[in-house]
């Protein structure tokens, strides 16, 4: 168990994962903090006087700044806009950048050791602005959507077999969108590879379903995105944070390319190079339209250094590649190293489990 959970944002997806943290008991104390006043007091009352009957002791407390959630050991960030229908995700990245930005700004300052789990959407570029900004070692800044991705991708299948979801084995990594791969040469049913059951136009609607598997339910609520889910997966990585149960979970993760198992596995695994030129571009085309208002923001705060040194990052990215600007990790990237690491650093990972070439996995890209 932790000490303390933060939880910033208390719409559907924060308000709904600290519930499920406090129901596991995963903290002594869950902190919800969100910038209408009221609602995270309001919402954190309702959760703590269900404790007596659904059996937990974790202390829920809302906020409306930071002070509360100081030294917490995992802050989860859900702050931001969702999605409406005909959005897409990329079509939050000013408002949501400029919300994690402040967001993290005071992570920085409250919670200097925690692990910071991003939720808000675009993921990938907004693990990235969480990143720069607070500074803190790649490996405490992650993000959720590999879960959330996999989960549907079961369920489904799970549908279409009339089998029980626990006996469906799957991984999803890419990008929580277009880029997303669904491993079908991994996903079995009780450790029997599916293709033994479902065929391939069958699959190719199930991955289909799974890429577009937000899509469909902000179609149905019309004023928000899906939550429920979304919830369980982040309830999920803090469970396997909390008990460090060596869980294999994927993530977004700021991926340098200079540890040597990881160079060695691009070297192994073309389609996982091809995949990762993919996100290069994807998260090129989402900076960009991010930063287009970047550079006169320059200067402006003490927090500006974060701003400048991400509208370099970017076009670093896009002018070929020195990536990182070095704060967090000033001895991972160096100019020679660019030239042979991913350009993005931002990348799935998943410990080892590309496909081969020849998968069906290369099929469903
Ligand atoms: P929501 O609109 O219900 O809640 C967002 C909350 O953030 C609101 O209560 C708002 O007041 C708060 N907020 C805004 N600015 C803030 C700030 N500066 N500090 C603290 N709180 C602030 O939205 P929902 O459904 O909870 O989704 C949250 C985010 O998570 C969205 O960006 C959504 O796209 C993303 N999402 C990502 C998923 C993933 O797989 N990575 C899955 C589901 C949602
Ligand atoms: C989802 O996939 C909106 O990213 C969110 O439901």
């Amino acid at each position: 168990m932790m000490n303390k959970i933060t939880v910033v944002g208390a719409g559907n997806v924060g308000a709904t994962a600290a519930q499920r943290l406090a129901e596991k008991a995963l903290a002594r104390t869950v902190v919800l903090v969100d910038v209408i006043e009221g609602v995270p007091q309001g919402k954190a009352l309702d959760q703590w006087q269900s404790a007596p009957i659904e059996g937990f002791d974790t202390r829920v407390v809302g906020a409306n700044d930071y002070q509360p959630a100081a030294g917490s050991e995992l802050v989860v960030v859900t702050a931001g806009i969702a999605r409406k229908p005909g959005m897409s995700r990329d079509d939050l990245v000013r408002t949501n950048a400029e919300i994690v930005r402040h967001v993290s700004r005071q992570i920085k300052q409250h919670c200097p050791n925690a692990i910071v789990l991003v939720v808000s959407n675009p993921l990938d570029v907004m693990c990235w602005v969480a990143k720069q900004v607070t500074g803190f070692p790649r490996e405490r800044v992650i993000g959720m959507a590999g879960v959330l991705d996999t989960a549907r991708f079961r369920a489904f299948l799970a549908e279409a077999l009339d089998a029980s979801v626990e006996d469906i084995q799957a991984m999803v990594l890419g990008g929580h969108g277009d880029t997303m791969v669904p491993l079908i040469s991994y996903t079995t049913v009780a450790g029997i590879p599916v293709t033994h059951f479902l065929s391939k136009p069958t699959l190719d609607k199930i991955v289909e379903r799974t890429r577009n598997g937000g899509a469909e339910i902000v179609a149905f609520l019309k004023t928000g995105s899906a939550y429920y889910a979304p919830s369980a997966a982040v309830v999920q990585m803090v469970e396997a944070i909390v008990h460090d149960k060596k869980r294999i979970l994927p993530c977004a993760a700021w991926l340098q390319g200079d540890g040597r198992g990881h160079r060695a596995r691009q070297e192994a695994h073309p389609p996982v190079r091809r995949l990762a030129a993919r996100r290069v571009r994807s998260v090129r085309h989402v900076l960009r339209g991010a930063l287009q208002a970047g550079p006169q923001r320059t200067g402006e705060d003490p927090g500006s250094e974060a701003v400048a040194g991400r509208a370099g990052g970017a076009q670093e990215i896009g002018r070929g590649g020195e990536g990182d600007d070095g704060r967090s990790q000033p001895q991972a990237v160096s100019r020679k190293s660019a030239t042979h690491l991913p350009r993005s650093p931002l990348r799935l990972a998943a410990c080892g489990l590309e496909p081969p070439s020849n998968s069906p996995d290369s099929a469903a890209r």
